[in-house]
């Protein structure tokens, strides 16, 4: 078929070195999906698993699409370059267009629903009721973590008494006995198969909270409190990263997830009450 292509040579010389150029970029693209180049870490909560199917569905259907749209441009450049014929006028097929518009109709709407658990589940379903809750506040440039303490409450927070020097980051009103046993870190520490939400702000810009083994992404925006939940199924300690461009100090705004066994973590609060 290619000998037959070629045979009428035109005055489109580009179009041979195109066309194996496309196969070339179709062939690499494929290779580097195929011998997972850049493979994703271990996931570490079901949620996560889920994201890693939609994804994974979301690629098939896609590279399928791509490397056929490709593979047809690559033999159109071919097989319709200029030969010094005199160009025709195409006025086009409804049909056509009316049967790939329904497909990739069918194919966003499709993939859309199909990934609606993965994406829906940690944000529009709320948390269990016995939820560890933690408060995750951001700012230029780092994490703040409270935990509500002893009494499971959140004390009030006051703006006005913001004062990261003097060990106040977060406002929290001295006159509020709720407050008193709340604890503030740096690292966010959670127990192992426990359900944990989120409790997102920010107190300057748009920063953003993500974690690639929970495949959990979620901006922090000023003047809202964005609940998020998960459960972690394995233990380790996982980076926690700013996704959004923050700041001049955006590249260094990253802190930790600890996974801990239930022994640890309850170690973990009673250190820190007796710290604080
Ligand atoms: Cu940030």
């Amino acid at each position: 078929m290619v000998s037959s292509l070629l045979r009428s040579r035109g005055s489109a010389s580009p179009a041979l070195p195109l066309a194996i150029f496309l196969c070339f970029f179709v062939a690499a693209s494929v290779y580097a999906f195929v011998a997972r180049l850049y493979p994703s870490p271990p996931p570490i909560s079901e949620d996560a698993v889920l994201v890693d199917r939609q994804y994974a569905l979301t690629l098939y259907i896609t590279g399928a699409a791509f490397i056929l749209a490709q593979l047809g441009l690559a033999y159109a450049v071919l097989r319709f370059r200029d030969r010094g014929q005199k160009a025709k006028f195409i006025r086009g097929k409804i049909a056509l267009e009316i049967l790939w518009t329904s497909v990739t109709l069918v194919a966003f709407v499709g993939l859309g629903i199909a990934g609606r658990n993965a994406w829906a589940g940690a944000r529009f379903t709320p948390a269990a009721p016995d939820s560890i809750q933690i408060e995750v506040t951001t700012n230029q440039f780092v994490y703040t973590f409270r935990y509500p303490g002893a009494d499971g409450k959140f004390g009030r927070l006051d703006p006005s008494l913001v004062n990261a020097p003097a060990g106040n980051p977060l406002g929290i009103d001295p006159n509020d006995p709720a407050g008193r046993d709340d604890i503030v870190v740096s690292d966010l520490t959670v127990p192992v198969d426990r359900p944990v939400e989120l409790l997102l702000r920010s107190q300057d810009v748009i920063h953003n909270f993500f974690v690639r083994e929970l495949r959990l992404q979620q901006d922090t925006v000023p003047g809202m409190v964005i609940p998020v939940h998960f459960t972690p199924n394995g233990t380790g300690r996982y980076e926690i990263v700013c996704t959004q461009l923050c700041g001049l100090g955006h590249s260094t705004m990253h802190s930790h997830l600890n996974v801990v066994s239930e022994s640890d973590y309850v170690n973990f609060l009673k250190r820190q009450a007796f710290v604080q």
